[in-house]
């Protein structure tokens, strides 16, 4: 953006900083690629070191190789673990290591832009309690070709299975702001990438060690920062690009388990939906958080109520009312469920099918609103529809404000368990293909025909077994 490059920095004003980068058996390019951007796009002023944290990789190529490779640069040290430890606690050991006045944390497989510290550590200048990350430019896997984001940069979110997600800047944010380059709040961050005062992280409890491998402490600490008084921002003026592997090159089998940690510590009665929307989850053992619970004491955090309400406005916050939502089970068909399974990047692009239920919430989860719709959370809030004239059930996005709301998306779910559809006056209805595959269909309603009957499974409030 020109307007950024316009900007001014007195390097002498700004906080200096140490680049944290944790890795696992990275590529030699990529990792290389990393640091040689770290030095030549980061004033030397600014940088007290980068810290390499070697996570226990096995390639051999990151042994006394990497070691001669970085030995003639004085400000690039090397630590290795000796055990794995997961993505937090390598970047922690990263981080105990680190003299500078800000933290930058980084993954391994990374280009900096020119210019892309500056902005960060001067907002974190300015104010010390905010957490600052670049915008994420895409560098393809294949082709390593950059693709900058085109015009506004995107803000994190979630969706209520605890995945991550992006949105556009919000109607009521974009108005707020006074200029395009000022920083942009954030519900949440991806994770990999981001700026932290050294005093501040720690004032904050730096990440749960609890938390394995992968996954999860970013939702955590996006949650912590704002429950806890501090702040989440986008600097539109710094741009790092990140390289999405088409395959990790380790499992990522914690992801659930930090999850949990996450939505115990943070999400007060909120964390219902989530284990509502993925029932494994509730049968995860995730260890002792009782030091987590203290920090959140000490710091005398606000409630998730504040959070959705003051931070994530945006966010639908389900019914869940009992026995109106989980799996809906057809009685003509044994052991069937409706389910919805649209490709990621077209949300809308599927019709509600049957499949054998699985109890494992995700696209087997619907909701009966008050409202009566029938929802569907995904990436945007869904809300099943029978398309004018049309004999399948599709989704479509739910609307934010319900005057008038569209005939197509209302639903009767009646006491004889029918899920009637009154615009069209059909009735949702199971049956087997000449193929012999499940699958349903608008019907018109027959009273008594059992695959027009319905019923909610695993639609209940239980705790989480301690
Ligand atoms: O056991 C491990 N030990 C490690 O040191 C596992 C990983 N790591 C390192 C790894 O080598 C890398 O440098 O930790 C870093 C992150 O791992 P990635 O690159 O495999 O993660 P990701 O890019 O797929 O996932 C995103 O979500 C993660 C959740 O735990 C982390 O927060 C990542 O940092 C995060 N990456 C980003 O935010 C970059 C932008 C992606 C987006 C959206
Ligand atoms: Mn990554």
């Amino acid at each position: 953006m020109i307007r950024c490059r316009a900007k001014k920095f007195d390097y002498r004003r700004l906080p200096t900083t140490s680049v944290i980068i944790a890795f696992y058996n990275e590529a030699w390019s990529t990792l290389l690629r990393t640091i040689h951007s770290v030095l030549e796009s980061t004033p030397a002023v600014l940088l007290r070191e980068i810290i390499l944290i070697d996570d226990f990789s096995d390639r051999v190529y990151l042994k006394s190789q990497l070691e001669q490779y970085i030995s003639n640069w004085e400000r690039v040290r090397l630590i290795r673990t000796n055990k794995r430890e997961g993505l937090v606690r390598a970047r922690l050991i990263g981080a105990s290591y680190a003299t500078g006045d800000v933290l930058t944390f980084l993954d391994c497989h990374c280009e900096c832009v020119p210019g892309w510290i500056e902005p960060l550590l001067e907002r974190i200048g300015e104010n010390e309690s905010t957490i600052v990350c670049p915008v994420i430019d895409t560098i393809d896997w294949n082709s390593f070709e950059f693709y900058m984001q085109t015009d506004e940069p995107m803000i994190g979110g979630f969706d209520w299975r605890l995945t991550f997600q992006w949105h556009a800047i919000p109607e009521v944010e974009r108005k707020k702001r006074k200029s395009r380059i000022e920083p942009i709040r954030s519900p949440t961050m991806a994770g990999g990438l981001f700026a932290v005062s050294k005093a501040y992280f720690e004032h904050l409890g730096t990440y749960d060690m609890g938390m394995d491998v992968w996954g999860g402490e970013n939702l955590e600490l996006s949650f912590r920062v704002w429950q806890c008084g501090g702040s989440l921002e986008i600097h539109p003026c710094s741009h790092v690009g990140h390289v999405f592997p088409k395959k990790a090159p380790y499992a990522r089998p914690k992801f659930l388990q930090n999850t949990v940690r996450a939505a115990e510590v943070w999400m007060d009665t909120y964390k219902q939906h989530f284990y509502n929307r993925n029932p494994p989850a509730r049968k995860e053992t995730y260890g002792d958080i009782s030091e987590r619970v203290v920090i959140r004491e000490r710091l005398k955090c606000n409630g998730f109520d504040w959070y959705l309400n003051n931070v994530y406005p945006d966010l639908h916050v389900p019914e869940d009312r009992d026995g109106w939502h989980g799996a809906l089970l057809s009685s003509g068909i044994h052991s069937e469920c409706l389910d919805y399974n649209a490709p990621e990047h077209n949300p809308t692009g599927a019709h509600v099918s049957l499949f054998s239920c699985h109890g494992q919430g995700g696209n087997q989860y619907f909701e009966y609103t008050t409202h009566k719709e029938i929802r569907y959370n995904s990436v945007t809030e869904l809300c099943a529809e029978v398309p004018e004239g049309q004999i399948y059930i599709g989704m479509t996005h739910c609307p934010h404000d319900r005057t008038p709301t569209p005939p197509t998306i209302i639903w009767e779910f009646r006491e004889d368990g029918t899920l009637y559809h009154p615009h069209s006056g059909m009735c949702i209805t199971s049956y087997r293909t000449a193929e012999g595959r499940t699958d349903v269909q608008m019907r018109i309603c027959t009273s008594g025909d059992k695959q027009q009957r319905w019923k909610f499974e695993n639609g209940r409030d239980e705790p989480h077994p301690k």
